[in-house]
């Protein structure tokens, strides 16, 4: 799971990577990864099956708290996106190529509404921030339009001498942005276009079908930021009124990197995502008893800060993504004694022969059958798995 954040300079995009990554002391032991620089690992929440078990779950990655599982997802900070960045503006080609991978997108709007289109600081509330959400789709749309219509004519011509079939083709050119043949056979079928002859598409065609493709590999989700200062709260209504079918999450980076810290320095105690945290310090200045006063406000108005549900929202609500735990019948554990030592997560509609492909390649070619361990019964390949499901996978090898 990769999931890239972005959006215009200065609205929080590093202070949102930052906190997403700040791993509570618990885990200071486990080895961080940090890949390149701006690319880190956060984690999604999910309700750990160990308490059904009643058993205590040992992590290998991630963590668990309170039988809340915190499943690591790589995090990219993509910087550098400015108004014409698919025409290689700006640091444009590199930002495009940091988020090729990406399965989802992360916008970080200043929903203040407090800087303008390059980031600049203006009155606060004089930005539409609607304006940014627009601007980004627009952008990444255009990015995919020019992948698509540069090559296309030879690409087309070949596709039809060859005999090729269209959703391959197409596929195999943008598999490096996450397309599958299906994706693109479904957007063929929506949009109504030629399957086997490409040729026959007109501009606007080629167009309606880059726009389908970049919704469908890459997904955004709005993450409405700096809704801690006053002004944010009217320019969330409006996007949602604009945006009625996305999925916005006001947000506060700046609170739960705060909360991150001082959790981490034990000043308090914060579970990321919660929506209330505990004083369990004497030695808190004055200064801090404040900060600390007015985040607990931001977080009482939203639930939350926000950070951890914009994750969680991406992955499971936008993706729809299920986590699965591996597990035997007879032994949680594995050979090392580690109860649940992992939790999986798998695209919507996976299978048992998926996940059995997904543990290794051995395991799906020797698949038997699989076992649900929650009610001990046997399943077939085609078996589609679910939320939370604990499954073990009997193999001939
Ligand atoms: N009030 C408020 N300020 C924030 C929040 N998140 C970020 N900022 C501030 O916005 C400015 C730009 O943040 P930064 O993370 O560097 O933005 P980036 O350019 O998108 O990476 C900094 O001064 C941050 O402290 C927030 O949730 N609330
Ligand atoms: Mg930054």
């Amino acid at each position: 799971m990769f999931v890239g954040l972005v959006g215009k300079p200065s609205a929080g995009k590093s202070t949102f990577f930052r906190a997403a990554t700040l791993a509570p002391a618990e885990i200071a032991s486990y080895p961080f990864t940090t890949i390149e620089p701006n690319t880190g690992m956060g984690f999604v929440k999910v309700d750990c099956v160990d308490r059904e078990f009643n058993v205590n779950c040992n992590p290998r990655t991630g963590f668990c708290e309170n039988h809340t599982r915190f499943v690591p997802v790589k995090i990219v900070d993509v910087a550098g996106l400015i108004p014409g960045a698919h025409k290689g503006l700006g640091r444009g080609n590199q930002f495009l190529d940091d988020l090729r991978q990406a399965d989802v997108l992360i916008h970080v709007v200043d929903a203040s509404g407090s800087t303008n289109e390059q980031g600049n600081p203006v009155e606060p509330g004089s930005r539409n921030p609607s304006d940014d959400v627009r601007f980004l789709e627009e952008e990444l749309n255009l990015w995919y339009e020019g992948i698509l219509r540069k090559p296309w004519e030879k690409f087309a011509k070949q596709t039809y001498m060859e005999h090729h079939k269209v959703h391959d083709a197409i596929a195999r050119q943008f598999s490096g942005l996450n397309a599958t043949p299906e994706i693109v056979n479904g957007i063929i079928s929506a949009l109504r276009l030629d399957a086997d002859n490409p040729l026959k598409w007109s501009e606007g065609n080629l167009k309606d079908f880059a726009v389908e493709l970049r919704k469908a590999t890459k997904p955004i989700l709005i993450a409405a930021n700096k809704a801690d200062i006053e002004t944010a709260g009217e320019n969330i209504r409006k996007m949602q009124q604009d945006f009625p079918d996305g999925i916005i999450v006001p947000c506060s980076a700046e609170s739960e990197l705060a909360l991150r810290e001082a959790a981490k320095e034990k000043l308090i105690s914060y579970i990321p995502g919660d929506d209330d945290f505990e004083i369990s310090s004497g030695s808190l200045s004055q200064q801090q008893k404040n900060a600390l006063s007015s985040i607990k406000s931001t977080i009482a108005k939203f639930g939350s800060t926000g950070v951890q549900d914009c994750l969680n929202k991406a992955v499971f609500d936008l993706l729809k993504y299920i986590a699965v735990f591996p597990g035997g019948v007879n032994k949680l554990a594995d050979q090392h004694g580690n109860v649940l030592p992992d939790c999986m997560l798998l695209p919507p509609d996976s299978t048992a022969l998926d996940f059995a492909f997904q543990l290794h390649t051995d395991i799906g070619e020797g698949f038997i059958k699989a076992i649900d361990v929650k009610t001990r019964k046997a399943v077939g390949k085609e078996h589609v798995l679910g939320n939370r499901d604990v499954i073990e996978i009997v193999t001939r090898k």
